[in-house]
């Protein structure tokens, strides 16, 4: 039996009941899939994920790929194998491409209702699968010759990786220290020696191609300090003909020289990459191609990192959402102890672990944290699905860049945080001790989702990002645009009386998180020595509290599209409904409810703490920690 449980019926409530995506499906840039094609596209990556996919994730785990020092490999199980072939064979990872390299392309939420199927079910497939939208992005940024790259890496289904991080190079990306020296013919030498690489090294696919971001010697105006001082250069595995594709039979000097042994997904090889060393492998140089003739690395390379940035975020909600309904099924059938009203009485009949109050707070804690986040994803990919709209008129939707930009961090850093934190504390809990057995899939769910909260950004790296950039940089349009929708919402008579505390709670947060964002920016600006007054350790301030408004933003942000699907739901409950339906559309009701009732109230209490920073933790010495 599969371990995945998807949820179907609530990916397709958010698309088409919330999000009205048959609005957007069958014309302009997704002209070739309308929404029943979109249906039946879902419902059979719904089959592969819980049969084929799934398949192959316990033994991936158990018996994970071993590194190989004299041939610079790490096999892949066979069963693992065998799942990335059936997804490569379906052929769906088309949607993710631009027709220009062999895509068909459908809307970025059909794309991550997708992504949600395959991440959930067995996330590295997702991740070594990734070669034709990093093609994407070569092309997107590419000379001829890159664009010519871009189509054969798709034709021949190259495996490809983002290499950005080394050994003292984490988040600080900017501290790189692999150089690129410019040869005679125009291509490039790498040497450095990176760390942390995703999918460097498979025996599915015959080439790897690395994305490299290394720093330019020797070149007036290029190679500086700092993240603007980095290039980004194709550098393949293997050497092939730049027209054909045809591998020159070749090695180039890239060699994986160690893969890490980890907590979990651990099928998915997480590589040291050696660039250029004489000792290693042949000694041959490692060669590299400036993409797009540009020095423009560091912004070339976040077009992967945000793409990246959603998938970690998307892929921590799904198991959180499998963790959950796994639960479920367990505390469906445990009978343990009698009902709570029969306490006293010993000889009363024991129930199913459902009867129980705590069992019940902690199976609707998982359904509305895992429904909220599955919106916010959706929601955010329909900021996406316009952005692609636009390209496709030539045009730019810059609020939809904007606003797509401002929820990136909180699908990652929130949705990661989240997510892992209820997989271990409620969904693990729930079988008892039975959670922490290897016989059921949520201690794995809890090992492979921790990843989440740390990679492409860890959430420290995602709060700043938020406040920084996200509001402070953006001044606050795309936050402005978000409260606007949300106070429209609170006003409304949404919910026809039945959302009326809710609203009100809402009401509440969204003015509370207002408070917390003008009073951030207040200290920002008291940092500012130039400023009469200005003292600029009070930025400490703000650096302390950067994490918690991205936690206080998203727990807004859920609730209120929490409710807008409630407000769904009880149309849909006014008139003749299934019984299935009838469940389902109580079920999203109840969950915005709780959501709602028991995480908004904190909203206060959180603002109130960051009102209160001081400097008294940065002013202690260290030895007293
Ligand atoms: C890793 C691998 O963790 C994990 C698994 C990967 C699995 C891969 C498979 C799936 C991927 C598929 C992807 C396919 C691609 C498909 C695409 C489809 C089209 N947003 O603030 P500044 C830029 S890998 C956008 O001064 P610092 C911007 O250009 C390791 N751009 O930064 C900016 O210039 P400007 C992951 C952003 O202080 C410039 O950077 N590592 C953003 O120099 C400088 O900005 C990390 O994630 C943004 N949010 O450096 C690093 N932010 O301002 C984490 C910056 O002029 N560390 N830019 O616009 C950070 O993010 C740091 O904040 C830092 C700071 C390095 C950016």
């Amino acid at each position: 039996m599969s371990h995945y449980k998807s949820n179907m019926r609530d990916i397709e409530f958010n698309l088409f009941e919330v999000l009205g995506r048959d609005e957007v499906l069958g014309q302009g840039p997704f002209e070739e899939i309308d929404s029943e094609t979109a249906r039946t596209i879902l419902a059979e990556m719904d089959r592969l994920a819980r049969e084929d996919l799934a398949a192959s994730y316990e033994d991936s785990d158990r018996n994970p790929p071993v590194f190989d020092p004299k041939t610079n490999a790490a096999p892949l199980p066979e069963a693992f194998k065998k799942s990335y072939q059936a997804y490569m064979d379906a052929e769906y990872w088309r949607l993710q491409i631009v027709e220009e390299i062999g895509g068909t392309p459908a809307p970025s939420s059909l794309n991550w209702a997708m992504g949600e199927l395959v991440l959930g079910s067995n996330a590295p497939i997702w991740m070594y699968a990734a070669g034709p939208s990093f093609a994407g992005v070569i092309h997107r940024n590419g000379t001829d010759r890159d664009k010519r790259i871009a189509q054969i890496m798709v034709e021949k289904q190259w495996g490809a990786t983002m290499v950005l991080t080394e050994p003292d190079a984490g988040s600080d990306v900017g501290a790189g220290t692999t150089k690129a020296t410019l040869n005679e013919d125009g291509s490039w030498n790498i040497t450095g020696v990176k760390r942390f690489i995703t999918s460097a090294t498979n025996d599915m696919t015959e080439n790897v191609i690395h994305l490299v971001l290394a720093r330019p010697q020797g070149i007036d105006g290029v190679g500086g300090p700092g993240t603007k001082g980095l290039s980004m250069f194709i550098v393949p595995e293997h050497h092939f003909d730049h027209e054909t594709g045809e591998l020159t039979g070749e090695r180039n000097g890239a060699y994986v020289t160690n893969v890490e042994h980890k907590m979990g997904i651990k099928v998915s090889n997480t590589c040291e990459v050696t660039f250029g060393d004489p000792q290693v492998g042949g000694g041959e140089p490692a060669k590299g191609w400036l993409v797009g003739e540009v020095h423009n690395g560091i912004a070339q390379m976040f077009q992967v990192i945000e793409n990246a940035r959603m998938m970690v975020g998307t892929k921590a909600i799904a198991t959180l959402s499998t963790g959950y309904l796994n639960a479920l099924e367990y505390a469906k059938s445990r009978v343990q102890g009698a009902d709570l009203t029969e306490a006293a009485n010993k000889t009363a009949p024991r129930v199913t672990i459902t009867h129980h109050p705590d069992v019940r707070r902690s199976l609707m804690t998982q359904k509305s944290f895992a429904e909220a986040m599955r919106s916010l994803v959706l929601y955010t990919a329909s900021w996406q699905d316009r952005v692609q709209i636009a390209e496709h008129k030539g045009e730019r939707d810059e609020l939809a860049e904007k606003v797509n930009d401002l929820l990136l961090p909180i699908v990652k850093g929130y949705g990661s945080e989240r997510s892992w934190v209820l997989l271990g504390t409620e969904s693990l809990q729930t079988l008892g001790g039975s959670g922490f057995l290897q016989e059921y899939p949520i201690e794995q769910y809890v090992r492979d989702a921790k990843i989440d909260t740390l990679y492409e950004g860890t959430t420290a790296i995602q709060g700043q990002d938020f406040f920084f950039r996200k509001i402070v940089k953006d001044q606050a349009q795309a936050l402005t645009h978000l409260n606007t929708e949300i106070d429209a919402f609170v006003k409304s008579e949404a919910g026809n009386g039945r959302l009326k505390v809710e609203r009100e709670l809402l009401a509440k947060s969204l003015e509370d998180a207002g408070a917390l964002v003008g009073s951030m920016i207040t200290t920002l600006m008291s940092a500012d020595e130039s400023a009469e007054g200005g003292d600029i350790r009070n930025i400490y301030k703000v650096g302390l509290n950067t994490s918690r408004l991205l936690m206080v933003l998203g727990d807004v942000v859920c609730a209120w599209l929490l409710l807008r699907g409630a407000e769904v739901a009880l149309a849909k409950l006014a008139g003749e409904v299934s019984e299935a339906d009838k469940a389902f559309y109580e079920g999203k009701v109840a969950a915005a409810q709780f959501f709602a009732r028991t995480n908004l109230p904190k909203i206060t209490a959180e603002v109130a703490i960051a009102e209160a920073t001081d400097l008294s933790l940065m002013d202690l010495d260290e030895a007293s920690f």
